[in-house]
C-alpha cells in the first residue's frame, strides 16, 4: 500500500514537471515557423477603404475617445451610422486598379516581415473573394474576375512568406443574422445559427479549400462576444479548421472570452504589450497610426524607432508583432506606411539575428533601457543585448554568470573590449554608440 502511494507521488511529480517549468508537453511543428518569425504584416482592406475615415461631412476621430473606445476606420458604416444600402452600394464603386499583390509582398518581405494577414472578411461582411455563399463580394465589384487573395497567396509563395486570413466569424453586418454592434438590439442564438451555418461556416471553408492558408484570425474581443460565440459553436469552428488542414493555425480571438485548449497562439488586445511571459506562443496585433483600415486624415503616426521598440520587447518575451497598414482603395500603400516599413527593414538587415529565431533569455532580469534574446545553434550559445535607449556612459557592466568568448556590435560587426568585473563582464562601447535613435545590438558569444 505505501509502496503504490509513493509510485503515484513518483508519477505526480513526473506529470506536474513541465507546467512548473513552464514547457509545452509535446513539440507541434505547425507552430515553428510561426515562433520563429516574430514580425508579420497585417491588413485591413476593403469597400471601408473607399471612404478612408470619412463620410457625408463628418470625420471618424484619429484618437482614443475620451471613454477609451476607438472609432477605426473600418468602423465606419455603424459609427456613422450609413444605411445598408448605401454602404453595399461601394461594392460597384471598388476598383483597385493599383493593386500589385507581388508589390505589397515585397513591401512586407524588405521590412523584414515573414507573415502576411488580409481581412478576407471584415465586419461588413464584404469578402475579398468570389464567395458561393454570399453575392456581397468581389464579384460585385468592377474588379471582379480578378483573385486578389490568389494573388497575394501566389506572390507569399514566391517571396516565401507564409500567409493567413483574417475571418470576422461573429460580427457580419450585412447578413441579416449576423451579429452586429452591442449597442443595437442583440440577435437571438437561434437566428445567428442561420448566418453561422448559411455564411460564417461556409465561407470559412471555402477560404481553406481554396487558398490553404497557413493561419485563420478570428476576431471577438471582450465578453460581448460570449453570447454567440458559445464553446459549442467555438468547437465546431475549430473541428471545421482542423479537419480541413493540418498546418493552419487557430489565433486566440476565435473566442477571447474563452479560447479553451486547442487555439494555437494566444492575440493579445490590439496595440496591447503584455509584461510577463505567457504559456502559449502569441503575439501582439498593432497599427502603425490610429487606425487599422486607410484613413486619409489620421495622422497619428507612430515612429519606426518606437515600433521597432515593441517588437524588440515582444521578441525578447517570445512573441510577435503583427504590424498593420490600411491600404488605399485604388490598392496603393500609404506613403508614410512604407516608409516606416522601409526603416524598420533597415534596422533589421544587420540586426534580424537578433530578433528571428531567437527565444527569451532569462538569466539577467529586464530593464526599460536593455532587453534579451537568445539563440543556440549547435553547440555555440548567443546572447542578444539590446540597448533600447542612449546610455549615459560607452561603459556597458552585465551581471552575467556565463563566460564569455567574444563581443561584438550587431550592427557593424566590430569587435568590443570587455574585462570582468565583481559584478559580471564590463563592455566598451563604441562612442558613437550613443549616434542616432536606433537601438545598438551587442552579441555576445558564450564560452
Ligand atoms: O473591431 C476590430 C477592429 O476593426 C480591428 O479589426 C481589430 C484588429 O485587432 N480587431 C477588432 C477590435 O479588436
Amino acid at each position: 500500500m505505501r509502496i503504490k502511494k509513493a509510485g503515484s507521488i513518483i508519477i505526480l511529480i513526473f506529470l506536474v514537471m513541465p507546467v512548473l517549468g513552464q514547457e509545452k508537453a509535446t513539440p507541434n511543428d505547425k507552430l515553428i515557423w510561426f515562433e520563429e518569425a516574430r514580425f508579420g504584416m497585417f491588413v485591413h482592406w476593403g469597400l471601408y477603404s473607399i471612404l478612408g475615415g470619412s463620410y457625408g461631412g463628418r470625420t471618424m476621430p484619429d484618437t482614443t475617445l475620451p471613454n477609451g473606445k476607438s472609432w477605426y476606420a473600418e468602423w465606419i458604416q455603424q459609427r456613422l451610422e450609413i444605411p445598408n444600402e448605401e454602404y453595399r452600394a461601394l461594392a460597384k464603386k471598388f476598383n483597385p486598379v493599383n493593386f500589385d499583390a507581388d508589390a505589397w509582398i515585397a513591401e512586407a518581405k524588405n521590412a523584414g516581415m515573414k507573415y502576411f494577414v488580409i481581412t478576407a472578411k471584415h465586419h461588413d461582411g464584404f469578402a475579398l473573394w468570389d464567395s458561393e455563399v454570399s453575392d456581397f463580394d468581389i464579384g460585385a465589384t468592377p474588379f471582379k474576375g480578378r483573385d486578389i487573395l490568389g494573388e497575394l497567396v501566389a506572390a507569399c509563395k514566391k517571396y516565401g512568406l507564409h500567409y493567413g486570413f483574417y475571418y470576422s466569424h461573429w460580427q457580419d453586418w450585412e447578413h441579416p443574422q449576423g451579429a452586429i454592434p452591442y449597442w443595437k438590439p442583440a440577435r437571438n442564438d437561434a437566428d445567428f445559427e442561420k448566418y453561422w451555418k448559411g455564411k460564417s461556416l461556409p465561407q470559412v471553408k471555402e477560404l481553406i479549400v481554396r487558398y490553404d492558408p497557413d493561419m485563420l484570425w478570428f476576431d471577438t474581443w471582450d465578453e460581448e462576444a460570449k453570447e454567440l460565440i458559445t464553446p459549442k459553436r467555438r468547437d465546431e469552428l475549430i473541428d471545421l479548421v482542423r479537419s480541413l488542414s493540418q498546418k493552419c493555425l487557430i489565433n486566440g480571438r476565435i473566442a477571447m472570452h474563452d479560447p479553451g485548449n486547442d487555439i494555437d497562439f494566444l492575440e493579445m488586445m490590439d496595440n496591447a504589450y503584455p509584461k510577463e511571459m505567457q504559456q502559449k506562443p502569441w503575439q501582439t496585433p498593432a497599427t502603425m497610426n490610429h487606425t487599422w483600415a486607410y484613413h486619409s486624415k489620421d495622422f497619428n503616426w507612430k515612429s519606426s524607432g518606437q515600433m521597432l521598440r515593441y517588437l524588440v520587447n515582444n521578441a525578447s518575451k517570445g512573441g510577435n508583432y503583427l504590424l498593420n497598414i490600411g491600404p488605399k482603395a485604388d490598392g496603393s500603400l500609404p506613403l508614410p506606411g512604407v516608409r516606416r516599413l522601409r526603416e524598420m527593414g533597415a534596422w533589421l538587415l544587420t540586426n534580424g539575428e537578433a530578433i528571428y529565431k531567437t527565444s527569451a533569455f532569462h538569466d539577467i532580469s529586464p530593464t526599460q533601457e536593455i532587453v534579451y534574446t537568445q539563440k543556440k545553434e549547435g553547440n555555440k550559445k548567443y546572447v542578444y543585448v539590446h540597448l533600447l535607449s542612449d546610455l549615459t556612459s560607452n561603459q556597458l557592466v552585465l551581471p552575467l554568470k556565463e563566460e564569455v568568448a567574444y563581443c561584438e556590435l550587431l550592427d557593424t560587426g566590430e569587435s568590443l573590449p570587455m574585462t570582468l568585473v565583481d559584478t559580471g563582464i564590463s563592455i566598451k562601447l563604441p562612442t558613437r554608440a550613443a549616434y542616432d535613435n536606433s537601438i545598438n545590438v551587442v552579441k555576445l558569444t558564450l564560452k
